[in-house]
């Protein structure tokens, strides 16, 4: 591992320098404690950066194969085209199995290399929920310093997904026509309402017409049976059809992301520090399981110290790390 320079790192980053984010997109997927500590460093020194105060971090959620890696290209080109600078990780939680990183493999996107305004990668995890939510939310933290508009991609339809895309501001459900069991999970209650929906791969009007219909009918089933997502209830999930091949809809689901990003512009600083908690908890709890929590007097006195000291400064990995070293000095006095 080259020798570490955090300051110097976290400016190239906020730079928007491609090999440093670049490299500290390596950190994260690095299983060594050695690369761990310096995430944490690193996320510290970008904690503030100004870029992530104003940007806009979008999840894309979904089925395998509906085109979301291809959906977030043409967003991107969309984007570029308006001006902003985007980042884009793919999370994938099976290119372990196949070995290490394989860059572009889940990311199947077409993006001019040269533009210094676009990112673009696929993130290795250790293939377990754990693993994958460090390394989005890490990600997720990196590009947000470094570029206007950061999107996240996950495969799958589960809540462990969605929490995952929680480290977004605006979650985005993927489907194609055709995803019924999708459609049954709305309708069920059993999955969390999206901020936004988009049936992908409409390329043939009178398909997305009963497409959208369908899923119109399911979001009217999911309220009456009580489901709700992350809203208030004052948002009203969007269902945009679009064509990721042929680039339609694309300008429209700008728009509705734009939208929702303004919507939340109240409540923005809220829902961040929400996520920074549970993910500073989660972390805790993964590690050190129902007795670390105990020890350190129960999860409502936790969450309460979360926030105080992440008002303070801290950021979630820190805070973990701070709960740790507590909890095991704790069992040293004790043993
Ligand atoms: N006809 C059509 N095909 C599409 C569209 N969008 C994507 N595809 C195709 O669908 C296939 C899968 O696209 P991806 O973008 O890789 O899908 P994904 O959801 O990212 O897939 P995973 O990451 O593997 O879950 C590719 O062959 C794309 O070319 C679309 O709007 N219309
Ligand atoms: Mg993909």
């Amino acid at each position: 591992m080259p020798p570490s320079d955090p300051v110097n790192d976290a400016n190239r980053v906020m730079a928007a320098d491609k090999a440093a984010v670049s490299r500290a997109l390596n950190l994260v997927e690095d299983k060594r404690s050695e690369a761990h500590d310096r995430v944490t460093e690193l996320l510290a020194s970008l904690k503030d950066a100004p870029k992530a105060l104003g940007g806009h971090r979008v999840g894309l959620t979904g089925p395998p194969g509906v085109g979301k890696s291809t959906l977030a290209s043409a967003v991107a080109r969309a984007a570029r085209a308006r001006a902003r600078t985007v980042g884009v990780v793919a999370v994938d939680p099976s290119s372990v199995q196949s070995g290490g990183s394989l860059l572009g493999d889940r990311v199947r996107m077409s993006f001019d290399p040269s533009d210094e305004g676009l990112f673009v990668r696929s993130l290795a995890t250790a293939g377990e929920v754990g693993g994958l939510a460090y390394a989005a939310n890490s990600a997720v933290r990196v590009l947000a310093a470094a570029y206007d508009m950061v999107m996240i991609e996950t495969t799958g339809v589960g809540q462990s997904e969605i929490d995952i895309v929680h480290v977004a501001d605006t979650v985005v459900l993927v489907i194609q026509p055709g995803s019924g069991d999708v459609l049954q999970f709305l309708k069920a209650g059993i999955m969390e309402i999206p901020d936004i929906l988009v049936v992908n791969k409409a390329d043939h009007d009178e398909l997305a017409r009963r497409a959208v219909a369908d899923l119109r009918g399911a979001l009217r089933t999911a309220h009456a049976v009580g489901a709700s997502g992350r809203e208030d209830g004052d948002w009203e999930t969007p269902i945009i059809a679009t064509s990721a091949t042929k680039d339609t809809g694309i300008e429209e689901l700008i728009d509705a992301l734009d939208a929702h990003r303004e919507h939340l512009e109240p409540t923005l600083a809220a829902r961040r520090r929400q996520g920074e908690v549970q993910w500073a908890l989660d972390l805790f709890t993964r590690k050190h399981g129902e007795h670390g929590v105990a020890t350190l007097h129960g999860l409502a006195e936790l969450t309460a110290r979360a926030e105080r000291e992440l008002d303070e400064g801290e950021t979630p990995l820190s805070l973990c790390e701070r709960l740790s070293r507590e909890y095991v000095a704790t069992l040293r006095q004790t043993s």
